[in-house]
C-alpha cells in the first residue's frame, strides 16, 4: 500500500510500545479512518489483527493519537498500515546552544559504545576534526557518526551551536527522526537553543531534553527544566511535542540519569531514552529516493554524497537520477557505505531509513534528490535562512601581491568561492562591477572569518573589506537586521556592559536576576551594533560573561552608530620597519608591527591616540653622527606590537580600509595606498556631500 508523508513517534508506557503517525492514507483494513478507544490491545482488535504481541501488532499500524493519557487510556485514529519498521536503526541529531556540550557527549557515546580499542588514545572532542575546529574549540561543520547499542545502530549527527553556523543545523535536521536538545544546567536556554528547537519542531522532530553539565557549581537543573518547559510551550507546533522526555547528564564524565539525584556512571539511561523515544525509521517501499544533505571528498573514490534514504533501497552499480535544480541527469553509484563508528563500511545494500554515503556521483549538489530513474520524484530542496552580513573579497593589489600566496588571480579566487557555495549553504556570492572584486554574504562575521582563514591556509591570497550588514528597502523604508541578544554577566559588570550596548543602539527588553549574583540582560540590537562586540564583551567582563544572539528580523534603520575607533597610523613610505621609527610612532599611539617587518605606503601600522589618520615613517633610522653622545648607544625601548587575530582585524577595519590576507599572515591597509590618492578621494567626497 502507498503511504505518504509519514511522521512517526514511538514511545513506551508501562512496558508497551506505542507507535503514532500522521499519514494521509486510508487504512485498508478498516477502509476509512477509524476512531479507536483503548490501549494497544484495543487498537489491535479494532484493526482485526489477531496474532502477535502488542509490539508486533502496533508495528503495522499508523495511528494519529489525539488527546493524551486518561489514566492508562488513549484515543487514536488509525490512518494507515505499513509493512515494516526499522527496529535496528535510529537517526538522531544533537542540537544546542554553543558550548553546551554536544561534541563532548558524542565523545562519551563513542567511548561507551566501545567504538575504540581498549587502550586506544583518542583524545577529546573527537568529532571536531577540522584544524580550525580544534584551534577554536567549536564545531563548525555538522558531522555524522554511528554507534551500536544492543542490536541497534544509532546514527548521530553532531551539529554546531554557534549562531553563524545555523545553516549547518538546518541542512542536516532532515536526516534525523529525533534529536537531543542539550541545555547547560547552569546557563539554561540561550538564544541558539531557541533557534535549533524551532528548526527541530519545523521538521516535526520530538526532542529528548538533556540537561547537561550537572557538575557545574552554579547548576540549577530544576530552574533550567522550568525554563525549558516554557520554551517548549512557546515553540511547539503540536501537543505531541510537549510530552518531553528528560535526561540529566554530565557529558564530560559520561554520566546520566533520569533525575539529578539518581545519576548513574554511564550513558545507559540516555541510550535507553533514545531507543524508546526516537522513532524508528519506517521501511518505505517503492522507487529509491534520498535527499543529499552533505558532500564529502575522498582521494581514492572522489565525490561522496551523503543523505538519508527516504524510500526504497540502493545497491552498488545501481543507476540513479540526480534531480538537480536545473534538471535531471543520470549517474551510476559505485560504492554504497554506511557510517560505522568514526569510519564507514561498504555494504551491498542500504534501505529506507539508512543515512548512506554514495560514491560515483560527481555532478551532485546539496539539496538534490537522488531517485530511481523510473520514479523521479523530487523531495523539497533544503531551505536555509538568508545571510545578514557581507563583505568584498578582492584580488590582492598591494605592493606585496604575489609574493606570499600560491593562488592570487581573480579567476582562481572566483573559482574557489564558487566551489565553497556547493558545501556552505548559508553563503551567497555575487559578481560586482569590477572583475577583481566579489561580494560574499554569510550568516555572521565568524562564518565569513572561517572561510577567510580556510582559504588562507589553502594558499590563497586576497583582500577583504569591512563586514557590513545587509540592508533592505521595504516600502521605501531602509530596514536592517536586528538581533535578540542575551547576555549573562556577574552583577559588577552590568554597568559597563549596558553602557557599551547602549552606544551600539541596543534596547533593553528584559532583565532578570539569576541568583549567584548573576544578571541576565536581554536586548534588541541592530546586527551592526554587534559587529565587533564579542571581543569588547570578553574584555569588559574579563571573560566572565556569556552571550548569544538570534536574528529577530528586519526593523527600520536605527540611525548611525557613534564612531567606535580612533584614527590609524599608516606607513608613509615603503621599506623595513626599524626600532627608531617605531619608537617615534609609539609616541603617537599603539603599533601593530615589529621592527624588521617590511611595510608599504598606506599599510596600517598602528592606532592613533586621536581621531584622525596620520602617516608615520616607521622605516626612519636615527641620524648617524660622528659624535658619540652618552645616550646614543642606549637602544630604543619598544612596547611589544599589538597583534590582532583575524576576527579582531575584521572588527577593526574602517570603511576605507582592507585586510590583506596571505598564507603567511594578515595586514591591515588603506584601500587607496598613497596619501595623495586618499587626499584626492576625501576632497571629492566632501565636494559631493556639499553639492
Ligand atoms: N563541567 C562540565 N563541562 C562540560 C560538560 N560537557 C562539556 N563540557 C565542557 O564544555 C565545553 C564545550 O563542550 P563542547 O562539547 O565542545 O560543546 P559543543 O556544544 O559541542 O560546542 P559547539 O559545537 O561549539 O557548539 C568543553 O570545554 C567541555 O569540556 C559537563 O558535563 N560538565
Ligand atoms: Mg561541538
Amino acid at each position: 500500500m502507498q503511504v505518504h508523508g509519514v511522521r512517526r513517534t514511538w514511545w513506551q508506557t508501562s512496558g508497551r510500545y506505542w507507535f503514532a503517525a500522521s499519514v494521509t492514507t486510508t487504512c485498508p483494513l478498516t477502509d476509512s479512518p477509524t476512531a479507536i478507544r483503548g490501549n494497544g490491545i484495543g487498537v489491535r482488535a479494532a484493526l482485526g489483527l489477531t496474532a502477535g504481541s502488542t509490539r508486533q501488532a502496533t508495528e503495522y499500524i499508523h495511528v494519529r493519537w489525539y488527546g493524551c493519557r486518561y489514566g492508562r487510556r488513549y484515543r487514536a485514529i488509525c490512518l494507515g498500515v505499513t509493512s515494516s519498521i526499522r527496529h535496528d536503526l535510529r537517526n538522531l541529531a544533537i542540537i544546542a546552544h554553543v558550548d553546551h556540550g554536544k561534541t563532548t557527549l558524542v565523545d562519551a557515546l563513542l567511548k561507551q559504545s566501545h567504538t575504540f580499542r581498549e587502550n586506544q588514545e583518542v583524545g577529546r572532542l573527537i568529532m571536531d576534526r577540522g584544524d580550525l575546529e580544534r584551534e577554536k574549540g567549536i564545531t563548525i561543520l555538522a558531522k555524522n557518526t554511528a554507534i551500536r547499542y544492543g542490536d541497534v545502530w544509532i546514527n548521530i549527527i553532531d551539529t554546531p551551536g554557534h549562531a553563524d553556523f545555523g545553516g549547518e543545523v538546518e541542512r542536516v535536521l532532515n536526516m534525523a527522526d529525533g534529536c537531543l536538545l542539550l541545555i547547560d544546567a547552569a546557563e539554561g536556554p540561550m538564544p541558539q537553543t531557541r533557534f535549533v528547537l524551532r528548526k527541530a519542531f519545523e521538521v516535526g522532530l520530538r526532542p529528548i531534553l538533556v540537561i547537561n553539565k550537572l557538575d557545574r557549581p552554579l547548576a540549577d537543573p530544576k530552574k533550567v527544566l522550568e525554563a525549558a518547559h516554557d520554551l517548549f510551550l512557546e515553540l511547539a507546533e503540536n501537543a505531541d511535542q510537549l510530552d518531553i522526555p528528560v535526561i540529566y547528564a554530565i557529558a564530560s564524565e559520561g554520566k546520566s540519569g533520569l533525575e539529578p539525584e539518581s545519576m548513574t556512571d554511564s550513558l545507559e539511561p540516555l541510550l535507553e531514552a533514545i531507543i524508546h523515544h526516537v522513532p524508528a525509521p519506517v521501511l518505505e517501499e517503492g522507487g529509491f529516493q534520498a535527499l543529499v544533505a552533505n558532500l564529502g571528498w575522498d582521494d581514492y573514490t572522489g565525490r561522496l554524497a551523503v543523505g538519508r534514504i527516504t524510500r526504497g533501497e540502493i545497491r552498488p552499480g545501481d543507476t540513479v537520477a540526480v534531480l538537480r535544480e536545473d534538471g535531471a541527469i543520470r549517474g551510476k553509484v559505485a560504492k554504497v557505505m554506511l557510517h560505522r563508528g568514526l569510519g564507514m563500511d561498504a555494504v551491498d545494500l542500504a534501505r529506507a531509513g539508512d543515512i548512506v554515503v554514495l560514491t560515483g556521483l560527481d555532478d551532485v549538489a546539496i539539496g538534490d534528490t537522488l531517485a530511481d530513474p523510473d520514479y523521479p520524484d523530487p523531495l523539497p530542496r533544503i531551505s536555509i535562512e538568508e545571510p545578514t552580513v557581507r563583505m568584498t573579497f578582492s584580488v590582492n593589489n598591494s605592493p606585496f601581491s604575489g609574493r606570499e600566496g600560491q593562488y592570487s588571480t581573480s579567476r582562481q579566487l572566483r573559482a574557489r568561492l564558487l566551489r565553497e557555495l556547493d558545501l556552505n549553504l548559508g553563503l551567497r556570492f555575487e559578481e560586482t562591477d569590477s572583475a577583481d572584486e566579489f561580494m560574499v554574504s554569510g550568516r555572521g562575521e565568524l562564518h565569513l572569518a572561517v572561510l577567510i582563514e580556510t582559504m588562507r591556509r589553502e594558499g590563497y591570497e586576497f583582500a577583504v573589506s569591512r563586514p557590513e550588514v545587509i540592508v533592505k528597502e521595504v516600502d521605501g523604508k531602509k530596514m536592517e537586521p536586528v538581533e535578540h541578544l542575551t547576555v549573562d554577566v556577574p552583577e559588577e559588570y552590568v554597568g559597563a556592559v549596558s553602557e557599551a550596548l547602549g552606544k551600539r543602539r541596543g534596547d533593553t527588553i528584559g532583565i532578570g536576576y539569576e541568583g549567584n549574583a548573576r544578571v541576565r540582560l536581554e536586548y534588541a540590537i541592530p546586527t551592526r551594533g554587534l559587529i565587533g562586540f564579542r571581543n569588547a564583551f570578553l574584555t569588559l567582563t574579563a571573560g566572565n560573561g556569556v552571550m548569544g544572539s538570534l536574528l529577530l528580523g528586519y526593523r527600520p534603520w536605527a540611525g548611525e552608530l557613534s564612531a567606535q575607533r580612533n584614527g590609524v597610523l599608516t606607513a608613509s613610505q615603503p621599506g623595513v620597519a626599524v626600532a627608531y621609527g617605531l619608537a617615534n610612532a609609539q609616541e603617537r599611539g599603539i603599533t601593530f608591527i615589529e621592527a624588521g617587518e617590511p611595510v608599504y605606503e598606506g599599510m596600517i601600522v598602528g592606532l592613533n591616540k586621536r581621531g584622525e589618520d596620520i602617516a608615520v615613517n616607521v622605516c626612519k633610522e636615527k641620524q648617524k653622527t660622528n659624535v658619540r653622545s652618552s645616550t646614543s648607544d642606549i637602544s630604543v625601548r619598544l612596547t611589544p606590537a599589538l597583534k590582532m587575530s583575524l576576527e579582531q582585524c575584521l572588527d577593526f577595519l574602517g570603511d576605507d580600509e582592507l585586510l590583506e590576507v596571505t598564507p603567511k599572515g594578515i595586514r591591515l591597509r588603506k584601500r587607496f595606498l598613497s596619501q595623495a590618492d586618499r587626499a584626492r578621494r576625501r576632497s571629492r567626497a566632501a565636494q559631493a556631500t556639499s553639492a
